[in-house]
């Protein structure tokens, strides 16, 4: 039994754990421990005999070295049998459609025996569901729609997730000797909020054949590899037990710069630009951009050098999409693209006071540690329930506290750091606001955001957003269109009204930088500059860590050509900030 396949029914077992309702801490040791034996390079069914050895790899203890040696001698382990007669493997997949958390799935199980997505679906057109508990007609709708969204996106992944796999995967591959850079091309490079298949360039002192032949076999045996889908003289593709597939070019530095270019697309980018090429009687490949005449080399080792050659200013890869991005290059017409080193500030973020898991200073002590100005704590309002959302009395008594905290850490760290107080307040079904104006009143910041009743019809819906906005304390509008990548659609919207209209009023629109939302998109983003709106990008953090994922709005922003003078969080203080967001009434 090989390490993959180890890592697979660990994992398994740790998702049918859940569905039984386990200990959650039982449970992560299960995740945690497929994910160190995924990383192993040496199989561990080598090891089984000498237990110390299983017992070295971080997050496996005692226990769970046991379990490997069992897994490895048996094919399976006591506890997972144990789940199996009780559950199916085919549970799991049922796990990522929306509303089937694993409570909901031993119930359908238990109550219909539906134990997959096929099963599932019959079930709910003939209209089972309904009778169970929590689960009438809506969620049976909700479902279907699901059910469809999840056969169509099921091939792809989502951005954050192929960069986590790319790291991963570079990890081990740098540990052969000579690798001098890989780089992650394709849809990962151009920041696409989605990602068919990984595409990674190798490159190092590669040119002569031997070493090439031998780093390809060292890539062909990486310990990741589920299957092997392919292996050539200088390119080896396989899949990842979780189906992501991924592309590995090993080249020779002279080539690097053409081959980069190339495979980071996109393809209609690439067209676009031999076209232009051959205008000027060269040609581009892979390997570099000769000259038809005499086959010489004019450019290969580095991008620059061949967009320079084509009369064209470097062309970042977020905006290679042939969106107009190689008229503008030719005339020295790119926008400066923002970065995330221009980020002062972060408005939008909860804490455990909501559904959020750390407090208010351990918030703004990690935004300082990040190099942030200022962050506002926007927790949720009561219309929430289940995250225990804010009442107009207790948000008054967390702005207070807020206030707290921000003249503590305005002491104690000189002004590096400041809190504003906020409220991410919910756009409740007619488009009035959850709290009060009072209470709104209150708040330096206050983001309305749609959260519930996504199946309004369009006019309804745009309604109550522009009643929602209407209201003088808004001052942002956030995530606007309620999707979720790969997930949930938007909810249906006539967006072009709304950010004509926020504009119009100066409230802000957000790009939520969360790789789950991704929302504005980028589209979306490009409209919302042509209207005019001020725009804000903001994590939506639930825990500290969450506020890198500032890195992946940024990807999104620059895909829309955005500029630092585009974005609010760009301003250097809180001050500056409140004054350019909406006067308040
Ligand atoms: P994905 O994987 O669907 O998210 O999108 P990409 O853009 O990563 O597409 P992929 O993986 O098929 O190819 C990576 C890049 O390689 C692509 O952006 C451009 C280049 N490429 C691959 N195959 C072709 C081809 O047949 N023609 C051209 N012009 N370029 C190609
Ligand atoms: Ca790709
Ligand atoms: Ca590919
Ligand atoms: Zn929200």
């Amino acid at each position: 039994m090989d390490n993959i396949t180890i890592a697979r029914l660990l994992d398994e077992t740790a998702a049918l754990l859940e569905i039984d309702a386990a200990d959650p801490f039982r449970i992560r040791s299960y995740r945690r421990a497929a994910e160190a034996v995924e990383q192993q390079t040496t199989q561990l069914s080598t090891l089984v005999a000498e237990p110390k050895q299983l017992l070295a790899i971080p997050g496996i203890g005692k226990g769970m070295a046991a379990n490997i040696v069992e897994l490895v001698a048996t094919g399976t382990m006591p506890l997972r049998t144990e789940l199996l007669t009780k559950y199916k493997p085919t549970m799991l997949e049922l796990l990522r459609l929306p509303g089937m958390g694993p409570k909901t799935v031993a119930l359908v199980w238990s109550a219909l025996q539906v134990a997959d997505i096929d099963g599932l679906e019959a079930a709910a057109k003939a209209g089972h569901l309904t009778k169970l508990p929590r689960m009438g007609e809506k969620f049976t709708t909700k479902l279907l729609k699901g059910i469809e969204d999840y056969r169509k996106n099921s091939s792809r992944f989502r951005v954050d997730q192929a960069h986590d796999h790319a790291e991963k995967i570079s990890a081990l591959i740098r540990a052969f000797p000579g690798i001098e850079t890989i780089t992650p091309a394709g849809s990962l490079r151009r920041g696409r909020e989605t990602v068919g298949d990984l595409d990674l360039l190798v490159t190092g002192p590669a040119c002569e054949p031997d070493v090439v032949a031998a780093a390809v076999e060292h890539v062909a045996t990486l310990p990741l590899i589920d299957k092997l889908l392919a292996r050539g003289q200088n390119k080896v593709s396989f899949t990842l037990r979780n189906n992501l597939q991924v592309d590995v070019r090993l080249l020779p530095r002279a080539s690097y710069g053409a081959a980069l270019q190339y495979f980071t697309g996109s393809k209609m980018h690439n067209v676009a630009l031999r076209q232009r090429a051959i205008k000027r009687g060269l040609t581009l490949s892979e390997y570099a951009l000769l000259r038809l005449e005499d086959n010489k080399i004019i450019a290969s080792e580095s991008e620059e050098a061949i967009y320079n050659a084509l009369d064209l200013d470097y062309i970042p890869p977020e905006l290679r999409e042939n969106g107009g991005e190689l008229e503008a290059a030719a005339t020295h017409a790119l926008p400066q693209l923002i970065t995330l080193a221009d980020i002062r500030g972060d408005l939008h973020m909860h804490t455990d006071a909501t559904d959020g898991r750390d407090t208010i200073r351990q918030m703004a002590e990690a935004a300082l540690a990040r190099g942030l100005a200022y962050i506002a704590i926007t927790d949720h309002s009561k219309n929430l329930a289940m995250t225990n959302g804010l009442d107009d009395a207790r948000a008054l008594v967390h702005i207070q506290r807020i206030r707290e905290v921000d003249a503590e850490l305005n002491d104690k760290y000189e002004g590096r750091i400041r809190v504003l107080a906020g409220i991410e307040v919910d756009i409740l079904a007619e488009g009035q606001l959850d709290l009060d104006d009072s209470a709104l009143a209150q708040m330096d910041i206050v983001i309305a955001s749609v959260h519930s009743r996504f199946d309004q019809p369009i006019e309804q819906m745009t309604d109550r957003i522009l009643r929602a906005i209407e209201n003088p304390h808004t001052r942002i509008l956030g995530h606007p269109t309620g999707r979720k990548v790969l997930s949930r659609e938007a909810y249906a919207v006539h967006i072009d009204q709304i950010l004509k209209r926020a504009a119009e009023l100066g409230v802000a629109v957000e790009h939520n930088a969360s790789p789950a939302r991704a929302d504005l998109n980028d589209l979306n983003l490009r409209l919302a500059k042509q209207h005019g709106c001020r725009i804000t990008v903001n994590t939506d953090a639930h825990a500290t860590e969450e506020l890198d994922q500032m890195r992946y709005g940024i990807t999104q922003l620059r895909r829309a050509w955005l500029t630092p003078a585009d974005l609010l969080n760009t301003q250097p203080t809180a001050a500056a900030l409140l004054t350019q967001l909406r006067p308040k009434p």
